[in-house]
């Protein structure tokens, strides 16, 4: 039998060979946005016509620096997941960009089973946290990544000063709702607002990052301003964006997306190549940038640090 294969199925020899070309420019605009981050000068950073500004300056580098290059500063401020802003990956550049609103000053509640609750205005929460740059792989759990240089301090030191008591178990984030600046919350395609959790261990780990920039500069409505969780040994969703609340719990805390498919996320969702997602696999990914897939790491690569809180878990019930 004569199966008719459809015409657009495949990408012709000319558009790969475009495609090549725009990898090529790909790899020397990241030079250039390395070098210019290098000097702390990052401009011509511009993206959906916003200007570069050079916020942080005399940051720390740290040893977490994945010793990769990052991807390219065009790719990470268009190439986004925020479905509070559009399921497509495009969408959140286009849509965010007077995201957060500057005349609304942005205030996150640190509450539940903790001695020091209370609300902070965005620029008292970060002000006492030296801010560090850390180069991390994002591995999204729909099989691409990317290597993001963040600026941001350890969610350890945040959690250290609202003094948790000892029936916090776990910490629970949650996302703004406020469907006059996300449109994406007008349609009920999770269960709004975005929440996920960690457990206190997950939450103390020194890789853990409540990021505030990247490349330099504060970060952009589609990256999660101003203040967002990073994960790097979980898949991408765990990173929650533009946080409003962390609380304090007792019980697991149920995130949107366990809430959506809680047979296809799980709690923890540790970057693992031999547990298959239900619907596809999880062993190799896209470096955003590159046309080849590579493996996936166990632990996305940071099996040194953070193996060992999972050493009595079964991985394949506890994913
Ligand atoms: N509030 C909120 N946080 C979110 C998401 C989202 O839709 N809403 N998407 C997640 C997913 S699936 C990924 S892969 C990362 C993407 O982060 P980036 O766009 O900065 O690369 O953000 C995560 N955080
Ligand atoms: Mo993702």
């Amino acid at each position: 039998m004569l199966i008719r294969k459809n015409k657009h199925s495949e990408p012709l020899e000319s558009e790969v060979t475009d495609h090549q070309v725009y990898l090529n420019r790909r790899q020397f605009l990241n030079t250039s946005a390395t070098i210019a981050t290098a000097t702390m000068l990052p401009m011509g950073l511009a993206v959906a016509g916003k200007e570069a500004e050079p916020t942080f300056t005399d940051l720390v580098k740290s040893d977490f620096a994945a010793g990769e290059e990052p991807s390219t500063f065009e790719a990470i401020t268009t190439y986004n997941n925020f479905y509070e802003f559009g399921t497509s990956k495009s969408s959140p550049a286009v849509l965010a960009t007077e995201f957060p609103d500057k005349s609304q000053p942005w205030k996150v509640t640190i509450d539940g089973e903790c001695d020091k609750p209370g609300d902070y205005h965005y620029d008292d929460l970060i002000r006492p946290f030296t801010m560090e740059e850390r180069i991390y792989r994002l591995r999204c759990v729909e099989g691409w990544s990317m290597v993001i240089p963040w600026v941001g301090f350890s969610l350890a030191d945040l959690i250290k000063r609202a003094q948790p008591n000892s029936r916090a178990k776990y910490v629970e984030f949650t996302t703004l709702y406020d469907p006059e600046q996300m449109p994406g919350q007008h349609r009920k395609v999770l269960d709004w607002p975005y929440t996920e959790g960690l457990r206190m261990d997950e939450a103390m780990n020194p890789l853990t990052l409540l990021a505030v920039g990247i490349y330099g500069q504060e970060l952009l409505g589609q990256n999660g301003a101003p203040i967002r969780l990073v994960v790097p040994w979980k898949y991408g969703f765990k990173s929650i964006k533009s946080i409003v609340r962390i609380r304090f719990v007792e019980q697991l805390p149920t995130s949107s997306w366990m809430k959506s498919g809680p047979r296809e996320y799980g709690f923890y969702s540790n970057v693992n190549p031999e547990v298959d997602h239900p619907r596809w696999s999880q062993s190799r990914e896209r470096r955003i940038g590159e046309f080849l897939k590579r493996k996936t790491l166990m632990f996305n690569g940071y099996e040194e640090q953070v193996a060992h809180m999972y050493s009595d878990m079964d991985l394949k019930k506890n994913f």
